[in-house]
């Protein structure tokens, strides 16, 4: 079926404006090719504007093909103040186009530290530069901090090692690994003291490298800091332990061959730390 014929505006002025309001009723654009859906606002005001906003551009976005003016999708978006392309999540809002300072992920933990966000590679700074509330841990990034060398376990990736060479006694030590969020290391079984084995940097033979365990409650029952049980057969070197002097509460081992020794809690020893990784 044909369709119907616009009326000419240019024939009869007084015509034309009824002309041209019938013709957005009858489905006649201004062009007069007739058929398309041009909306009321663009007759009236022949504004090109309408897309500024999400709202001034409306639902109908979809119809507007014929218009000039792209349609623009409304985004959420997020502030990002210490400009690192990460937002802040409590900032989010809708909006077309993107509003100045934003981005469109809202992932930031610190968005006043540029130095911080999930993306960022966590390095030795006292701060948790990849947003996983861990603060300096070990990894492929951050082999050392704090004088300690760091490793991730081969066995479990959410643990870490820190074997720090600067001695002290072994109150302090365990003080300096809580310190860093952990403890002195434990070792549950033989897999767990082979990885520990594993991810030890190359050390001195000497001196020993103090461990969490200690028979400091009850002589010659030696126990884990942590008060958990091992299924590991303690590596004993030769004659240990032997409680030399009657007073040798605390337990060493040394490195790569693990020979563990009794030693007295109040000796300087470099000590090796269990942390979150
Ligand atoms: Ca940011
Ligand atoms: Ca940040
Ligand atoms: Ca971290
Ligand atoms: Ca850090």
């Amino acid at each position: 079926m044909p369709r119907h014929a616009c009326p000419s505006l240019a024939t009869a002025p007084l015509a034309a404006v009824l002309a041209a309001v019938l013709a957005v009723v009858s489905g006649c654009a201004k062009g007069g090719s007739g058929g398309s859906d041009v909306g009321a606002a663009e007759l009236g005001t022949g504004s090109a504007d309408a897309s500024a906003t999400v709202a001034s551009f409306g639902a109908s976005s979809s119809e507007s093909s014929s218009s000039t003016t792209a349609p623009c999708e409304p985004t959420t978006w997020f502030l990002d103040l210490d400009a690192d392309g990460h937002g802040d999540p409590a900032t989010m809002s809708d909006a077309c186009p993107m509003p100045e300072g934003a981005v469109d992920l809202g992932d930031d933990c610190d968005d006043a530290e540029p130095e911080r966000h999930p993306e960022h590679a966590e390095i030795c700074d006292a701060l948790d530069n990849d947003c996983d509330a861990l603060v300096d841990e070990a990894s492929a990034d951050n082999p050392e901090c704090g004088m300690c060398k760091l490793a991730v376990s081969g066995l479990d990736a959410t643990v870490g090692y820190a074997f720090c060479p600067t001695v002290m006694n072994r109150n302090d030590a365990r003080n300096t690994c809580i310190g860093k969020g952990g403890d002195l290391v434990t070792l549950a079984d033989e897999a767990e003291l082979q990885a520990l084995i594993a991810a030890a940097p190359p050390l001195p033979e000497w001196p020993g490298y103090a461990i969490g365990l200690d028979d400091t409650l009850v002589e010659g029952d030696f126990r884990w800091i942590d008060g958990s049980a091992s299924m590991l057969r303690f590596p004993w070197d030769a004659g240990q332990p032997d409680s030399s002097g009657g007073d040798e509460d605390c337990v060493e081992t040394y490195f790569p061959v693990p020979k563990w020794n009794d030693v007295g809690c109040a000796v300087l020893r470099p000590f090796v730390c269990e942390l979150p990784a």
